[in-house]
């Protein structure tokens, strides 16, 4: 057996095993090898593996030492596939790499700078920065305190998520088809990337409320086959090749908030509904939301201001991101807060 040191997190609302770059084969085929057999992927129950057997719990982090001084750590996030042999790393995960400062800190490739340590990440997968504040009293990450987030039961030290520069991520500008709002087969999109490339659509336009649970929207097969066929069409119009077997862009349905927030969404990540909503999914959503004229926009609640909160309603609460607009409008800065843990640290084994 190949062994290969792991560190088992819960970044947010998902959780996986990290690991460093240094460890693993430069060659992607063979890593991608390598992390499909640690995940016990392909297989829906992903039984042979440390895989959750869902999306939120089928995600690996990569981690090795910047060597630039605009970032401390490079983080590379892999989606691995259930279904099929594919380990993607097109888009970014907000909630994996709220883990990536612990594990990098639990892993020795960088040192804590106090009680509290700022980390600046750079994601390789769409080469992004952001500034990550981490609780580390006594120079280790803290996994306990007073933040709480919905989607994990309990509290728990705050990871505070700052960042700096996410428009057009993957698609290359914030609104990728040059329009706020396109139709497609005579429903109302906005297609924008603000970090995660997102396809914004009214759920009533959808033929659903919006307020339906998770589980609800995962057995409507129609539904599915709706999304996916929107999918393809705006994907392409996103300028996203090889969409079978991507996982962007994701759909998010939205209404009018429920519970006092400021708009209310159903996301498919982008086949399953998500449990809450992905972070950089989010940021995309209250950007979106923020710009008159988008599918989000005619739906929100604003708090208004040049400094907002948006609070975005999920199946399991809310999550709450933070802007920043410039005087003309456009957005200057996210941030948000998520929670991490260290669940388990040892060795994966490969046959
Ligand atoms: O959007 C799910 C998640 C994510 C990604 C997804 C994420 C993000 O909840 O930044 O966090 O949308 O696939 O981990």
């Amino acid at each position: 057996m190949k062994t290969l040191p792991c560190w088992f997190m819960r970044g947010g609302t998902s959780k996986g095993p990290f690991f460093l770059a240094a460890d693993l084969p430069k060659e992607i085929a063979e890593r991608d090898r390598i992390i499909l057999s640690v995940m016990g992927s392909p297989d829906e129950r992903q039984i042979d593996g440390l895989g959750g057997a869902t999306t939120l719990t089928s995600k690996v982090g990569i981690l090795s030492l910047a060597d630039d001084t605009l970032a401390d750590i490079n983080f590379l996030f892999a989606q691995v596939s259930l279904a099929d042999s594919i380990v993607d790393t097109t888009p970014n995960c907000g909630n994996m790499l709220a883990a990536a400062g612990p594990a990098a800190l639990e892993a020795g490739l960088i040192t804590a700078q106090g009680d509290q340590t700022v980390i600046r990440i750079r994601t390789l997968n769409t080469n992004m920065i952001a500034e990550v504040t981490l609780q580390t009293p006594g120079g280790k990450p803290a996994y306990t305190g007073a933040a709480r987030i919905d989607g994990v039961p309990g509290t728990s030290a705050p990871v505070l998520l700052n960042f700096l520069d996410t428009a057009g991520s993957v698609c290359g500008s914030l609104l990728p088809t040059g329009q706020l709002c396109d139709v497609i087969d005579g429903i109302r999109v906005t297609c924008i990337d603000n970090g995660m490339p997102v396809i914004i659509v009214a759920a009533e336009d959808m033929g659903i409320s919006g307020y339906e649970t998770k589980e609800q929207l995962n057995a409507d097969t129609k539904l599915a086959a709706h999304i996916e066929r929107l999918r393809l069409q705006a994907g392409a119009m996103m300028g996203i090749k090889d969409l079978a077997n991507k996982s962007v862009p994701k759909i998010s349905m939205v209404a009018r908030p429920q519970k006092g927030g400021t708009l209310c969404t159903r996301t498919f990540i982008p086949r399953t509904c998500h449990a809450a909503i992905g972070v950089l999914g989010a940021v995309t959503v209250a950007t979106a939301a923020v710009l008159p004229g988008s599918v989000a926009h005619d739906l929100a609640d604003l708090p208004g201001g040049n400094e907002q909160y948006l609070s975005i309603e999920h199946p399991s609460g809310e999550l709450s991101v933070f802007l920043k607009l410039s005087t003309t409008g456009d957005v200057e800065q996210a941030a948000l807060m998520r929670t991490a843990r260290l669940i388990m640290r040892g060795e994966a084994l490969i046959p």
